[in-house]
């Protein structure tokens, strides 16, 4: 299936956070740590240029430390700042914070110098659903930010005060005009990065349990109890997951919507397993990202 999904708003958002970009000290770029490197919008690059930036791997909950760890070491290797967190549990910023400090101490103590206190302005930047208004919500206490479970939530810009110490600018999810495979754009429907309308819900989950079951069939198994052999075809995975929860249509037709919603709630919501759907090696040969 071919998945391609720029909306003009996306465009005019990224020349806005372009011209802001300037107010900003640092930016927060946020990675679904589902899909490190499918997240990676090569718009960025040019967006951030030298501005110091921290590669935040979010809802890092939904995946397995062990496997985590490798994408954190990758980013340090290539000499970037990184940070991995649960966004939706209390305090998960603490060391995103700590280290944004850290990045900006020169400044910070020059400014103390001259008895000025400014308070940390950072851009809050990532494909649409990583969790960006989340994890601003999580540095400050009232929830200022409008989160939600889809694509395209967060509609302008929106600086959030926290206390003295913290501007963070809140910014809606940005994709760019054509990904390098369709691999990677895969992946952004399965996390919920492409709004589900432009796609064939479908066309999606037979994708999804087509990629999937070379390296996490034995999530589909636990999950669905399926008798179905890793020999099988796909439709027959697809046929056994509906038949299995009873999803039909007049009499004994197979309802695949139905099906598909299911796989792809499932997975969305952690409940096929800790999956990673990018594979280191897939990173290797474009690890400039900024
Ligand atoms: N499990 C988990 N869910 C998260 C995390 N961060 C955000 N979410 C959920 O992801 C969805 C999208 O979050 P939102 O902040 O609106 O994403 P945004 O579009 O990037 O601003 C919401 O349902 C959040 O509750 C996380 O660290 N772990
Ligand atoms: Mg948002």
């Amino acid at each position: 299936m071919i998945i391609q999904w720029y909306p003009g708003h996306m465009d005019k958002a990224l020349r806005e956070m372009q011209g802001v970009m300037k107010l900003v000290d640092a930016v927060i770029y946020v990675l679904d740590s589902r899909a490190p490197f499918s997240c990676i919008n090569p718009k960025y690059k040019e967006i951030i240029g030298n501005k110091p930036a921290i590669i935040t791997l979010n809802k890092a909950d939904l995946v397995q430390d062990s496997e985590l760890k490798k994408w954190e070491h990758l980013f340090e290797k290539n000499g970037y700042e990184v940070v991995s967190l649960n966004s939706t549990v209390t305090n998960a910023t603490k060391m995103l914070l700590m280290k944004a400090e850290k990045l900006l101490a020169e400044k910070i103590n020059k400014n103390k110098a001259k008895g000025i206190h400014l308070p940390i302005r950072m851009m809050v930047i990532g494909v649409p659903n990583c969790g960006k208004s989340t994890l601003i919500n999580n540095v400050c206490a009232n929830k200022k930010a409008v989160t939600g479970d889809k694509a395209g939530v967060t509609r302008s810009n929106q600086w959030v005060k926290i206390g003295g110490d913290y501007e963070l600018l809140d910014t809606p999810g940005t994709l760019w005009p054509s990904f390098k495979n369709n691999k990677v754009a895969r992946n952004l429907a399965y996390i919920g990065s492409i709004k589900d309308d432009v796609l064939d819900i479908e066309e999606l989950a037979f994708a999804f349990i087509d990629d999937l079951r070379v390296k996490f069939f034995e999530n589909f198994v636990e999950r669905y109890s399926l008798k179905c052999s890793n020999d099988c075809e796909t439709i027959e995975i697809f046929d056994e997951i509906c038949l299995n929860r009873n999803f039909k249509i007049r009499g004994n037709e197979i309802d695949y919507t139905r099906g598909a919603k299911a796989i792809i709630d499932d997975f969305r919501k952690g409940r096929l397993g800790k999956i990673i759907l990018d594979d280191l090696t897939d990173a290797k040969d474009d690890f400039k990202i900024i």
